[in-house]
């Protein structure tokens, strides 16, 4: 069962990622009907094997990220940034990096060569650090390598976080969406009502922002709570209004577990109830709008967590760029976790 989460956490990223992107930046909500076309579409990529949609750097920088792990059995940050790096200036220019992280990698590269893995980062916007949600997009590996570890799980979010990404909100955020995978992977569908997870993300939460002056992730949590508890779903408008879906770490983060606890509380939208639990977080995530890539890649990976890879559907491993990676890096890092138990 514990596989089958890990490779549902990676493909259903994957999902949001090459999905959510057709709708990255058109700031309105995606129609229920327009992605349920699409999945319609996706279904003849296992007929031809033709890879139907790209993904963008949300997965990038999470599979180099979950190589690294893998390569070194442990977090090595100067192996971290150069793949980032590297990556990064390979890469086409469908992937879509942040406006801003572009500076970073040729800080890191160029004027530092790797020996100042973390000051570049800390000198984006005249030393108040990004707090872009580049830093929690990407950090799904990081929960699945510390499975069962949260002090080390908030440490690596940390740093993994801290090369591109020094303001807090954008720190917080990964350990936040790590967090998230963490609780889904350690709990199982019919054990923990909406309300329980979402007490132990806020119960994190008023532990990290406790010296944080603008409590933004605390009262976002707070609103979220209000939200799913009212009788009537609150417009996509509203939603925006009050959580956001930008591009800030504490809005994309704070709207995928909106998404998927509103799931989780059987509060979805009837036009998704044909798809699995999975698909309808995925959809349901995208449909808020905003920054879809990013929002449905995060809401994906907390998703495919708990429910795991069977309400996956098999063309999606056909549809999608990167799947067999997806599906190889959540293997590797299931390998390192079993013989890390049997090692202790
Ligand atoms: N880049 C994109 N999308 C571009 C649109 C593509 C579209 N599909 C098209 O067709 O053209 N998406 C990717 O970027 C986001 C992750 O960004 P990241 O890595 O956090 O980058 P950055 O530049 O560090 O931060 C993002 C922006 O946030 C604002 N910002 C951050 N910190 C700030 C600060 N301290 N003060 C003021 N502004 C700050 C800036 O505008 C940054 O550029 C993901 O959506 C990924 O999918
Ligand atoms: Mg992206
Ligand atoms: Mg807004
Ligand atoms: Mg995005």
């Amino acid at each position: 069962m514990l596989l089958s989460k890990f490779k549902g956490s990676a493909l259903a990223a994957l999902a949001g990622d090459c999905i959510g992107a057709r709708y990255e930046s058109m700031w309105r909500p995606v129609a229920y009907q327009t992605l349920l076309n699409l999945e319609e579409n996706l279904k003849s990529a296992e007929k031809t094997s033709r890879r139907s949609l790209h993904y963008t750097d949300d997965t990038e920088m999470a599979h180099e990220l979950a190589k690294s792990l893998v390569e070194n059995g442990k977090f090595v940050a100067k192996d971290v940034a150069s793949k980032f790096t590297e990556t990064f200036f390979e890469s086409p220019p469908y992937r879509y990096y942040g406006p801003h992280v572009r500076n970073v990698f040729e800080k890191l590269e160029k004027a530092s060569r790797f020996s100042d893995l973390f000051g570049p980062a800390s000198e984006q916007f005249d030393g108040q650090g990004s707090y872009g949600n580049g830093s929690a997009m990407r950090v799904f590996p990081v929960a699945l390598f510390c499975h069962g570890n949260q002090e080390l799980l908030e440490k690596l979010a940390a740093l993994s976080a801290k090369l591109t990404h020094a303001h807090i909100d954008a720190i917080n955020g990964a350990k936040l969406q790590a967090s998230a995978v963490e609780i889904a992977l350690s709990s199982s569908d019919g054990s923990i009502s909406w309300l329980e997870f979402w007490q132990k993300l806020k119960d994190l939460i008023d532990k990290l922002e406790v010296d944080v002056p603008e409590k933004v992730y605390t009262n976002k949590l707070d609103m979220i709570k209000e939200l799913i508890a009212r009788e009537e779903v609150a417009s996509v408008h509203e939603f925006e209004d009050e959580v956001g879906t930008g591009i800030k770490a504490s809005e994309a983060v704070c709207a995928a577990i909106y998404a998927f606890l509103m799931c989780l509380a059987d509060r979805q939208p009837s036009e998704l109830s044909s798809l699995s639990k999975v698909q309808q977080v995925v959809f349901y995530s995208i449909s808020l709008g905003g920054d879809t890539d990013t929002i449905g890649t995060m809401a994906g990976a907390i998703a495919g967590a708990f429910y795991g890879d069977e309400g996956l559907p098999s063309y999606w491993l056909y549809a999608f760029e990167g799947a067999e990676m997806a599906r190889d890096l959540a293997t590797k890092l299931h390998e390192l976790n079993e013989k890390k138990n049997r090692d202790i």
